[in-house]
């Protein structure tokens, strides 16, 4: 009998991932953590059994039958066995609604971002609807729109699955990906109703029982502010699609089990959110909470594709011991933990901020880091995604290059995190937008300033310092451009990228200092120390 390799295996998720419980134990007061930990176990576990189910199906896809046997136009869509699978769970746990709900009080994004990082890879991008729907619910909560508030609230944040719905986001058009000035879908007023003429180019999860809608009402202004966000319900109550036709699914790279389509709107019923024009200003809520899915979501692809990466090197052998002996494979796999545990705080970071702001808790300070925070998670965490993905496909070699291990599905999916939702650079123009009014660098080095003051181990300080002077140096670069627009722009990433390391590594060591402290625990410090060491190597910026 020839060798056969063991391959690599994945337990309970919750369970096995030491640094989402060590942050929970710091973030989460006792009483919390408890009364949510059935919720993580149980994900944790579906995480694991749904990775084994995956592989015996890596081919699947959802399936559009556009016509009936007699010619009639039906746009039948079916979708995958995950996604039946997944969607009654992602509404009895609450994958939605745990981000709303008032039983754990600012803690409230923590308890779900933590139940999203499980679910994330195990549904197989069913968290794509559900970001959108968490987006949808607060963008209509931030309308003030009491009507539809109560109409569609319920139903986002239902635990139901018989009653809980999902949102489209349909904002993308031929002429407007990232400039959506360029929408050209319009909308009438037809017997006091309005109605929806146009044609929508990436609308993800077309199954959605709700979508909002970029559309220009007829004979408003051109560009951006000449936009109104619309609500809709694409299909009537006996299932037929309201005036809307199903071009096509899109044939993707990645995300294959997520229905995307093009589709044609041709008189389709909607309401108003809020107003006939600032659409955009009204959908930004969306957009924030999206993106921090997007975050969250690129860490979870980091932490599955790492630890399968980690596995693997226990199981496999080459010149005379195990691949986890080897000093070099050690270093590439330590160097990859260390920037996935950054990303880690960062993101969870965000989170925090969110659950803080939305009840009210925030300070101006913590408000204005969250508005500056969001697009650096997105854009830093969405490449850092692809960069550990794929070395993580390497460090199975050529195993890592077959479909049935289901490292090459990881790997394509982890490229929509820097497209989906705003590409990096749209990102970092964002965050320039954002420094001119949420109190500039001064913010980020007045949050840096704060988390590393609570230091108080001597082996923590080292980090501290290299975090600290990352963070300045991003700061004196950017005060060096003045006021030259086109220098900013053309900096503009560089620079998110340099703040989101220095802000990912602070927020890395004040954690590591905790674990050591409270929990005698050195682990998260030899990360935060390796990443620390990465950027003082890079002398970034
Ligand atoms: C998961 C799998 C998916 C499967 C495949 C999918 C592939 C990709 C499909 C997609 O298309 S995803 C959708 C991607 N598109 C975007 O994310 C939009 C990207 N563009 C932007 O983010 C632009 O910055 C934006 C359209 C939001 C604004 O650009 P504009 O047109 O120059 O508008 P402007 O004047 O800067 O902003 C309008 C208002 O919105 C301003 O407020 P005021 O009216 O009060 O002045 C801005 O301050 C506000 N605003 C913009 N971004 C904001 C924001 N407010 C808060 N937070 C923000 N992030």
């Amino acid at each position: 009998m020839s060798f056969v390799q063991a391959f690599p295996q994945l337990g309970n998720q919750y369970r096995d991932d030491a640094l989402l419980r060590s942050y929970l134990r710091r973030a989460l007061r006792k009483q919390t953590l408890a009364a949510i930990e059935p919720d993580l176990d149980a994900l944790g576990r579906f995480a694991a059994e749904a990775w084994t189910a995956a592989l015996a199906h890596v081919d699947e896809e959802p399936r559009l039958t556009q016509w009936d046997a007699w010619g009639g136009r039906i746009d039948r869509l079916e979708l995958t066995r995950a996604w039946r699978v997944a969607a009654p769970l992602a509404a009895r746990h609450g994958l939605v609604a745990s981000g709303h709900e008032a039983t754990h009080g600012a803690a409230a994004r923590v308890h779900q971002f933590a139940l999203v990082y499980l679910y994330h890879c195990a549904s197989e991008f069913h968290s794509c609807p559900l970001a959108m729907s968490d987006g949808a619910a607060t963008a209509i909560k931030a309308s003030g729109n009491a009507g539809l508030a109560a109409h569609a609230l319920p139903r986002l944040l239902s635990r139901d699955p018989a009653q809980h719905w999902i949102s489209g986001q349909w904002m993308t058009e031929n002429a407007g990906g990232s400039d959506v000035s360029a929408t050209e879908t319009t909308a009438r007023l037809v017997d006091g109703e309005w109605r929806l003429y146009g044609r929508k180019w990436f609308t993800s999860a077309i199954n959605a029982q709700m979508a909002l809608a970029l559309a220009r009402p007829e004979g408003a202004a051109d560009g951006t502010d000449g936009l109104a966000l619309f609500y809709l319900e694409p299909r009537d109550a006996q299932g037929r699609w309201r005036n809307i036709r199903v071009d096509r699914l899109k044939h993707k790279l990645g995300t294959r089990e997520l229905p995307t389509a093009e589709i044609h709107l041709d008189g389709t019923p909607a309401r108003l959110v809020a107003g006939t024009d600032h659409g955009v200003r009204t959908i930004a809520p969306m957009l924030n909470v999206t993106r921090t899915w997007n975050a969250v979501c690129a860490t979870a692809t980091m932490r599955r594709a790492l630890a399968l990466a980690e596995d693997y090197a226990q199981r496999r052998g080459a010149f005379g011991k195990p691949l986890a002996q080897q000093p070099l494979h050690r270093a590439t796999l330590a160097n990859l933990r260390a920037q996935f545990e950054a990303a880690f705080h960062l993101s969870f970071h965000v989170a925090e901020l969110l659950g803080l702001v939305e009840t009210g808790a925030a300070s101006e300070a913590q408000r204005n880091r969250l508005r500056l925070l969001t697009p650096l998670a997105k854009l830093w965490t969405g490449k850092l995604a692809v960069a550990i993905t794929s070395e993580c496909c390497e460090c199975l070699g050529g195993a890592g290059y077959l479909e049935d291990t289901g490292m090459p599905k990881l790997l394509r999916d982890a490229q929509v995190f820097p497209i989906w939702e705003g590409t990096t650079n749209v990102l970092a123009l964002d965050f320039l937008r954002a420094l001119r009014g949420a109190g500039g660098a001064q913010t980020l080095l007045d949050a840096q300033a704060e988390w590393l003051l609570q230091i108080e181990s001597s082996d923590a300080s080292d980090c501290a310092s290299i975090a600290r002077a990352c963070v300045a140096r991003a700061a004196a670069q950017l005060a060096s451009l003045g006021n030259d627009s086109d220098a900013l722009e053309a900096h503009a990433r560089e620079l998110a990228v340099a703040f989101a390391e220095g802000i990912a590594s602070g927020l890395q060591v004040r954690h590591a200092d905790w674990a050591l402290r409270s929990e005698s625990d050195a682990t998260p410090l030899a990360a935060a120390r390796h990443f620390a060491q990465q950027l003082a190597q890079r002398g970034s910026p």
